[in-house]
């Protein structure tokens, strides 16, 4: 009844945002953008980018409509499915096909970033193929009005609040307003990256001067080469490997004593780090493919629970858990990479 009552509230609190109250939401949009332009010119942003965007700008409700339906941000201990179901979804034969057509079509720009950066191409077009399906569909919201409206709405408001002035930033370097579309969120072009991530990371790969991450497949991958790679990847080594665990092994010992700052959920689900030899030791075997050397330290991961195809990951796993916290992704992302280039 209680539960009733306040969604009843929110309805008519919805539902009067006409007339006058959509006309005191745009002052105060307006004041909201008049500290922000404050800070972005104590951030350098220069007179004319600030002049020629925020008086274009109004409140998207689109935009806070998306935002205010996330999933799973109010349920953190909402039962974690099988990752089996998601895995024939997301390392389909559709995109298994696209990959390797993007793979081929691709393979000088992959060996030269893969030379520079040491990760292998395979993994740029397998989180390209995830994020974007191989520039497919890359989001056509104005990215500084979501911005302006997700920072103004306010329930993440230092993040997007920096990501909306990063994004002026980018508008500063030269980069023209229409080519700023993207995701409802922020996230731009081929690989999705935010604003502050466009800032630090994207760069040229194909030569022109621009790093155009928008429609230059070459830039795209090699800013994706280069995130990952001050991620923290480790050249020649593989991001993990199929595994079968003997029914007998004593999960308790593995369990990891370890909380994570960074979505401890995540990283809760992995073991304790061993070498791959306490790991054959144990008596885990690969599933045709081959494990990583002896000495490499590896997780185990059961996303289906025991008896089923479990997984040892190394490091470079963890680093594509940068690019996107979530165990399916990555192993999704893992998972296609070996398809790609097979
Ligand atoms: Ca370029």
């Amino acid at each position: 009844m209680r539960i009733f009552g306040a969604i009843l509230l929110a309805g008519i609190a919805l539902g009067g945002l006409g007339g006058g109250a959509a006309a005191q939401d745009n002052a105060s949009f307006q004041s909201y953008l008049a500290t922000v332009r404050s800070k972005a010119l104590r951030e350098g942003v220069s007179d004319r980018t600030l002049n020629s965007v925020l008086p274009s700008l109004t409140v998207n409700p689109r935009v806070i409509e998306l935002d205010r339906d996330q999933p799973g941000s109010s349920s953190p201990n909402a039962p974690i499915s099988d990752f089996a179901p998601y895995r024939a979804r997301h390392v389909d034969a559709a995109r298994i096909g696209r990959g390797r057509s993007a793979y081929r079509g691709n393979l000088n720009t992959l060996r030269a970033v893969e030379q520079r950066y040491g990760v292998p191409g395979s993994i740029l077009v397998a989180i390209w193929g995830h994020e974007t399906n191989y520039g497919g569909y890359t989001g056509d919201f104005d990215l500084p009005r979501s911005l302006a409206t997700l920072a103004f709405e306010g329930r993440r408001r230092p993040l997007f609040e920096g990501e909306f002035i990063a994004l002026l930033k980018i508008i500063d370097r030269g980069v023209p307003r229409e080519r700023l579309k993207g995701s409802w969120a922020g996230a731009m072009g081929y690989p999705q990256f935010l604003p502050s991530v466009y800032l630090r990371l994207a760069v040229d790969g194909d030569g022109d001067g621009d790093a155009n991450i928008w429609a230059s497949e070459a830039d795209a991958l090699a800013s994706i080469g280069n995130y990952l790679s001050n991620a923290g990847w480790r050249r020649g080594q593989p991001w993990g490997v199929a595994v079968n665990v003997p029914a007998g092994l004593a999960r308790a010992p593995l369990e990891t004593r370890t909380v994570s700052p960074r979505c401890p959920r995540v990283f809760d689900r992995h073991s304790q780090w061993r070498t791959i030899a306490e790991w054959r030791a144990l008596g885990v075997t690969p599933q045709g493919g081959a494990l990583p050397a002896d000495n490499v330290q590896a997780t185990l991961l059961e996303p289906d629970g025991q008896g089923r195809t479990a997984f040892l990951l190394t490091s470079n796993y963890r680093v594509i858990l940068d690019y996107n916290c979530s165990n399916f992704y990555a192993l999704s992302v893992g998972l296609l990479a070996d398809e790609v280039s097979r």
